[in-house]
């Protein structure tokens, strides 16, 4: 955790950024993708829908976009996976008061597919996330497993899905960890948390009344993978191309126009 790497003001602009991704997701009132850009919206237990999730609102939102070249960030990522960054995550979560938006446990590794795109996981890539509110137990910060990244590759259940689902003892207890050992990951606003695709994690229940903001960029040592797009070349921000390049979506090429997903 980097303490007060962002400060107030700054994080009421990412925070206003955030707001208005947020405003076009709603719009939508379905989950909705265009190229990298995708909305996850589901229906909350009172029946209106909630935006989850925004991935890559950096194409087109720029505040976001500056803060995921800022070069504060590559200055700590630097000593750990170097200064040729390439960026595969740029998201943003929001924890809707409730269950809505609990992760249960997972390692981030099971989401870098396919494997074959993503070399020296264990070291070449780090996940860092920008706190906009402050993330406590009672809105459902995320929870560690401490020294589980050491482990590697855990196998965990890949067949549900993480978002919208609980963390359950038992997921730890079938990969030999241990619940009791969890701790919480406190950040104030502006606070940077980093951590490993091998990390054990999830996060809870929302018990406020208000949505928890999270900006989540992942970065990886620019030659151990084929996706991505650039961020950093000896430590200075590339901006983003004309046109966007395969990340996550597999049918960006075949299927690059706006279009709603069920
Ligand atoms: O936003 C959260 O609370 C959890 C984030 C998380 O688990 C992830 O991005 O892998």
């Amino acid at each position: 955790m980097v303490r007060g790497l962002f400060g107030r003001e700054e994080v009421a602009r990412i925070a206003a950024s955030a707001d208005q991704v947020y405003a076009e997701g709603i719009a939508h009132r379905r989950s909705f993708r265009h190229g990298n850009l995708f909305y996850n919206v589901a229906a909350g237990a009172d029946g209106e829908p909630h935006v989850r999730m925004a991935q890559w609102p950096s194409y087109h939102q720029s505040v976001l976009n500056r803060v995921r070249l800022d070069t504060r960030i590559v200055g700590l990522l630097e000593p750990l996976i170097g200064h040729n960054l390439k960026q595969i995550i740029n998201q943003i979560h929001w924890k809707a008061p409730g269950a809505l938006g609990d992760f249960a446990w997972h390692q981030d590794s099971r989401s870098r597919r396919p494997a074959s795109a993503y070399r020296n996981l264990a070291d070449s890539y780090v996940q860092t996330g920008i706190a906009i509110d402050p993330h406590t137990p009672d809105s459902g910060c995320m929870r560690f497993i401490p020294r589980s990244h050491l482990r590697g590759d855990l196998g965990m259940d890949c067949s549900k899905k993480v978002l919208g689902a609980a963390m359950a003892d038992a997921a730890l207890d079938a990969v030999g960890l241990r619940a009791a050992d969890a701790i919480d990951l406190l950040l104030e606003p502006g606070d940077v948390a980093l951590w490993s695709p091998y990390l054990v994690h999830g996060s809870g229940t929302n018990c406020l009344s208000h949505r928890r903001r999270f900006y989540i960029n992942g970065y990886v040592r620019a030659e151990d993978c084929d996706r991505g797009e650039w961020a950093f070349r000896e430590g200075r921000p590339v901006p983003l191309g004309p046109k966007p390049v395969l990340v996550h979506f597999e049918e960006l090429h075949e299927r690059p126009g706006p279009h709603y997903v069920d």
